[in-house]
């Protein structure tokens, strides 16, 4: 099976993807996801530049070879942006090759291990009363583990909370020519989180699975007074409570609370991880199949979590298409290391383009029977949503200067 074209698609449905979709010399078509949220030209540049011309005759099942030809050969090595072009080439090549079996993607990882997937789901408000209506919602949708994010009293906006009621979804890359600023205070933070999360328990009680996102805002005492204040309240876990290129600074943390940590959503190699998990820094993974060299680089991550009783929490949030969301599920069925499924619902028109095989209902995942990863690609579709640039938010504190979104 020959590698005959290769095409990559920018498109706009609700936001922006990029997808590239092989087609082989026996008619077979596999798409990947290679969307990095704010910077999709510059991975689709990447692709169509220098990563399309190599493939035409390539032996399509020869996944293993492509993947190290592309990463080592390119010599500049790793990246977000590398690791997205090389991720849809490898998910393309295992949705191939899953199809030329007749078999779901599941399947060729080493089949079922676990009878469904588990998934957290997206809570905010701008206040608690709105927070907890939020989780309320998601209650009832079925999930039993929730992200709670909320505003900051004194602050226009907080991480993962909506500036409006009128909007459903956060959706962080706004359309524009400029980023949006946001500012950032830290104090405010810190004194109001454990007021919420003790409401939250007043009102759900101990068994409801409490996820916070800190999204990279605290230095690492910072998160260490953090962590030590929502104990009570027994977090699912703190995910990047504190930029995580300081791998030892959460060790920090470790010393002063038994809270879960995740992070590694903005990671793209097993290298990134050489100090957190045999040092057992963090409980959770966090990489994204789209952005960590897809299912050939996150398996590697994975089995070397495993190793540490590290588990997976796959990135899932509206910035990875629903084949990267698919693949994660692939994944998530089969690999014996797994946490959780992050699930932030799409909206609509991605369906118009996306046609997806895999089940969400009441809080977990079925990744579907299909052979392949399950995703078809309506290329004509994607040409009614052209692409919108777009830009995820940068932060400032009140003086002015540049802080971590
Ligand atoms: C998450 C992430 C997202 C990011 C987004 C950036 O935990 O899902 O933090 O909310 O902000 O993926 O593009
Ligand atoms: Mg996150």
């Amino acid at each position: 099976m020959k590698i005959q074209s290769a095409d990559v698609v920018v498109c706009s449905p609700g936001r922006n993807y990029v997808t590239l979709v092989l087609k082989t010399d026996d008619g077979l078509v596999g798409v990947g996801d290679a969307t990095v949220n704010g910077r999709e030209l510059a991975v689709a540049s990447y692709l169509q530049d220098h990563v399309v011309p190599l493939l035409p005759g390539r032996d399509a099942h020869a996944i293993e070879d492509t993947w190290q030809y592309l990463h080592r050969g390119a010599y500049w090595r790793r990246g977000p942006i590398t690791m997205a072009a090389i991720a849809a080439v490898d998910v393309a090549l295992w949705d191939l090759k899953a199809q030329s079996a007749g078999l779901p993607l599941f399947e060729l990882l080493g089949g079922r291990s676990r009878s469904w997937i588990r998934a957290y789901g997206h809570a905010h408000g701008r206040d608690v009363a709105e927070l907890t209506d939020s989780v309320h919602a998601l209650r009832a949708e079925g999930f039993s583990a929730v992200r709670v994010q909320v505003g900051i009293p004194g602050l226009s906006n907080g991480y993962g909370v909506t500036v409006t009621s009128a909007q459903s979804r956060y959706e962080p890359a706004v359309a524009g020519d400029q980023p949006v600023e946001e500012v950032w205070d830290t104090g405010r933070y810190l004194r109001h989180l454990p007021s919420v999360f003790e409401e939250l328990r007043n009102t759900f009680g101990p068994d409801l699975d409490l996820l916070h996102d800190v999204h990279h805002r605290l230095s690492p005492i910072e998160a260490a007074r953090l962590a030590k204040s929502l104990e009570p309240y027994a977090p699912f876990w703190l995910e990047d409570v504190t930029p995580a290129e300081n791998q030892e600074s959460f060790r920090l943390v470790r010393e002063h609370s038994t809270v879960p940590l995740a992070t590694g959503e903005t990671f793209n190699s097993v290298v990134d991880y050489l100090r957190l998990i045999p040092e057992q820094l963090i409980d959770y993974v966090r990489s994204a199949v789209t952005h960590a060299g897809g299912v050939t680089g996150l398996r590697r991550i994975l089995d070397f979590a495993a190793l540490y009783q590290i588990r997976s929490a796959i990135h899932g949030p509206t910035d990875i298409s629903p084949i990267g969301l698919s693949a994660a599920l692939h994944i998530d069925t089969a690999h014996h290391a797994f946490g959780i499924q992050e699930f932030m619902q799409y909206q609509e028109p991605i369906s118009e383009v996306f046609d997806v095989d895999y089940t969400f209902s009441d809080g977990v995942f079925q990744p579907g029977d299909r052979p392949g990863v399950g995703v078809r690609f309506d290329v004509d579709a994607a040409k009614r949503f052209p692409y919108r640039r777009a830009y995820l938010p940068v932060n400032r504190l009140a003086d002015g200067s540049v802080h971590d979104w």
